[in-house]
């Protein structure tokens, strides 16, 4: 101890009986000056105390929970050679050990202590625990949160932590050495849980955080800026009474397919009505004899046969963009998907080669595969192949909607209920049933006026029943 120099704490702003909530080092320790020492803290602040000068810890003399005042002895330290003449310009109070008179180190340590009052230690807000933080408090926090932050990370971000919420990491209940460290290892201070005197954030929290991110399994890579923000969980049993009922297989297989095609592909959906009114007429007029034949004539089946002249008329919407994005890949046939709402939810059968089909064959296949779909028994084939797809919500009602394209197709068609309108022709309203279409397509692929163009050419079809038979 013929060296050793006595560190006290230093003018903390006239406070008296400062709890000692955190003791950053212990005997024996080789520190550095500006090294944390103890975090003190008020009922306004919490601040570290760092060392005067560079040496090695003889004994700590406080320990977690005691009370100090200015003047109090932190701890004993044997300064390092390179101290020997340097001029004092610590933060905390110093003054030579008792053992030790006329030491020279510790004598020039003690005469400057003596001379030059120390500077405060630094402080910092403890968020929700400091409702009184000083105006003065506040400013030297956020100097020392942007100092921090500028500069460069020693550690890359840990693994699961991208970001730091800047606001939650202010408020964190943290000492100023804790925040330094959380900033050097990346560490959102917001999202740890404190385990320290009345919740403080420790290091050994940051420490526990960092461990614990890292060994966590690593999340797929995703490309710059695609990561999706995330949907709030929420405990819906705190509002009341509820049931939980797993997805069906279908549910979830078609759940992510669609989500892919509404991340992936830049939707845009273009509305239409279709005038219907001699279309319907003739499919009454035939629906009696097919039924003999055991043919359910419905609308769908001229509305799929109307979208093959469409398609063979808008080649693009019979497309798929290839793997690189680069390159559209034309298709000569046209197989036709149609969403099917089963028990189980959503499939999408598809009728191959339907331009090949007359309007019966069209409703007996139709037919046939919507059946299979209910009773689920559609083979994986029989959903594979699709060129272009409809989704016909004409047998439950409304008036459009916006279908979700089945990708890697590029456009789907979706069709409403007719209903009588009042159509304006040569000078006159007159009652019309009008089919309402919606048509979804990928914008990278198809340009708004081929869009527009193809749902008029589409509507003048289905006006025009005759070529459809
Ligand atoms: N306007 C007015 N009436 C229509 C109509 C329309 N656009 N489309 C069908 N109808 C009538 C039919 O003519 C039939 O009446 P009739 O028996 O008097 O002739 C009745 O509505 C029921 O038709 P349907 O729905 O049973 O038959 P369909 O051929 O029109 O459709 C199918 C078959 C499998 C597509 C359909 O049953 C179905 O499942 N639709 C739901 C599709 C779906 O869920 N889409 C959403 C996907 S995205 O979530």
């Amino acid at each position: 101890m013929t060296n050793a120099i006595e560190v006290l704490v230093p003018d903390i702003g006239g406070f008296k009986d400062v709890d000692v909530i955190e003791v950053l080092v212990k005997d024996g320790q080789e520190i550095e000056k500006e090294t944390p020492l103890v975090t003190l803290e008020t009922d306004k602040a919490a601040m570290d105390v760092p060392a005067p000068m560079s040496g090695r810890i003889t004994q700590v003399k406080l320990k977690q929970g005691d009370k100090v005042s200015e003047g109090s002895l932190i701890l004993t330290l044997e300064p390092g050679a390179a101290q020997a003449n340097a001029p004092r310009e610590a933060p905390a109070a110093s003054r030579s050990g008792a053992a030790a008179p006329g030491a020279t180190t510790a004598a020039s340590a003690q005469a400057q202590s003596a001379a030059a009052p120390a500077a405060p230690a630094r402080p910092v807000t403890t968020g929700s625990a400091a409702p009184a933080a000083t105006a003065s408090t506040a400013v030297a926090a956020a100097a020392d949160a942007s100092t921090v932050a500028a500069a460069p990370v020693a550690a890359a971000p840990a693994r699961g932590e991208a970001t730091i919420d800047e606001a939650a990491f202010s408020k964190a209940y943290a000492s100023p050495s804790v925040r330094k460290f959380a900033r050097e290892l990346g560490a959102d201070l917001g999202r740890i849980k404190g385990t320290g005197v009345k919740g403080r954030i420790t290091h050994e929290d940051v420490k526990a955080h960092v461990k614990r991110i890292l060994s966590a399994p690593a999340a797929p890579a995703a490309a710059p800026g695609s990561a999706l923000p995330k949907v709030p969980v929420v405990d819906f049993a705190l509002f009341g009474a509820i049931e939980v009922k797993p997805l069906s297989r279908i549910q979830k297989i078609s759940g992510s397919r669609l989500q892919a095609s509404w991340i992936n592909l830049p939707h845009v959906t273009q509305h239409e009505d279709a005038d219907i009114t001699d279309l319907e007429a003739v499919r009454v007029a035939l629906k009696g004899k097919a039924s003999q034949e055991g043919v359910r004539l419905t609308p769908l089946a001229f509305i799929v046969k109307a979208c093959i002249s469409a398609l063979q008329e808008f080649p693009r919407f019979n497309s798929s963009l290839d793997a690189s994005g680069e390159n559209l890949v034309l298709k000569k046939y046209f197989n036709i998907g149609f969403a099917a709402d089963t028990p189980n939810g959503l499939v999408v059968p598809v009728i191959p080669n339907a331009d090949r089909l007359d309007i019966y064959e069209i409703a007996r296949v139709l037919a046939a595969l919507s059946e299979k779909a209910r009773a689920g028994k559609l083979k994986n084939t029989e959903m594979q192949g699709g060129t272009f797809t409809i989704s016909s919500l004409g047998g439950i009602g409304g008036t459009a909607f916006t279908p979700i394209i089945n990708a890697p197709e590029v456009a789907i068609l979706g069709v409403s209920k007719s209903s009588q309108k009042p159509v304006y022709d040569k000078g006159a309203f007159l009652p019309r049933l009008m089919l309402p279409l919606s048509l979804s397509y990928d914008h990278r692929v198809i340009d708004g006026a081929e869009a527009a163009r193809f749902a008029v050419f589409l509507a003048k079809v289905l006006g025009d029943v005759k070529g459809l038979l």
